[in-house]
Formats: C-alpha cells, sequence, structure tokens
C-alpha cells in the first residue's frame, strides 16, 4: 500500500472507526482458541492456530519482549478482547499500521497488514 493510501485509511478509521473485514469476537470463536485472556491475542497462522502470543501492553517489537513466541513477522490472524491497538510492521511502531478495535482478525486480509509482518502493537485506548 503506498504511503497516500494509507494515510487515507487511517483519516477514514480514526474519525468514523469502519472497519468492513473484521468480526465480531462471539463466544463460540473466544472458546475454541488457545491463548489466555489477555486483552489481545496474536497468531502464527489463519484462523487463530499455530503458537498464540498474549499482548497485554503496547510493544515496540513483539520479537524482543516475546523472544521466541514467532509472533515477529509471523502473525497471521489476531484477536482483540479489549481496548483499541494499532498494529504496524515495522519496530518502534513504524512503517504499515491498521486500527484494530475489538473483534477476531482470522487473517492478514481482515487486518490490513501483509502476512507475516506485524512487528510492534500500541494500545491507543
Ligand atoms: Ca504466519
Ligand atoms: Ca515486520
Amino acid at each position: 500500500m503506498r504511503d497516500n493510501q494509507h494515510e487515507q485509511l487511517f483519516t477514514g478509521l480514526t474519525t468514523e472507526f469502519e472497519v468492513p473485514a473484521f468480526t465480531e469476537l462471539d463466544d463460540e470463536v473466544a472458546a475454541t482458541c488457545s491463548g489466555g485472556l489477555a486483552p489481545v491475542t496474536l497468531y502464527t497462522d489463519p484462523n487463530y492456530l499455530g503458537t498464540a502470543t498474549d499482548i497485554s501492553r503496547s510493544d515496540d517489537n513483539v520479537d524482543n519482549a516475546l523472544f521466541g513466541s514467532g509472533a515477529n513477522n509471523n502473525t497471521s490472524s489476531i484477536i482483540v478482547r479489549e481496548g483499541i491497538w494499532k498494529i504496524y510492521t515495522d519496530n518502534n511502531y513504524k512503517g504499515q499500521s491498521y486500527i484494530l478495535e475489538p473483534g477476531a482478525y482470522p487473517n492478514a486480509e481482515t487486518f490490513h497488514l501483509p502476512d507475516n509482518t506485524l512487528t510492534a502493537i500500541r494500545r491507543l485506548f
């Protein structure tokens, strides 16, 4: 995605929080997913499979703080249980980004970063 396209997307999201692709996190999904009850769980495979990494606070490089988790540059699905979070392709909250609200994001298309690129995540609210 080009930078100006991204800026347009970001502006639209921050003003209206229109996130067309994500699905509501229902009890059935929550009950079948691995991982704990952290605000966010990152999964290395689509559909909440693979290695789960619980995120409880902002992290400018998921590879540093969660060494061995496999989340860095391998996240392919995400569950957000609470809060508004922004995800980034690069460390220190840089690169492409996308804002997530509570919900279930079963693949990279739904969280709008290229697959296997997520490196940083910041809680906004
Ligand atoms: Ca992956
Ligand atoms: Ca990355």
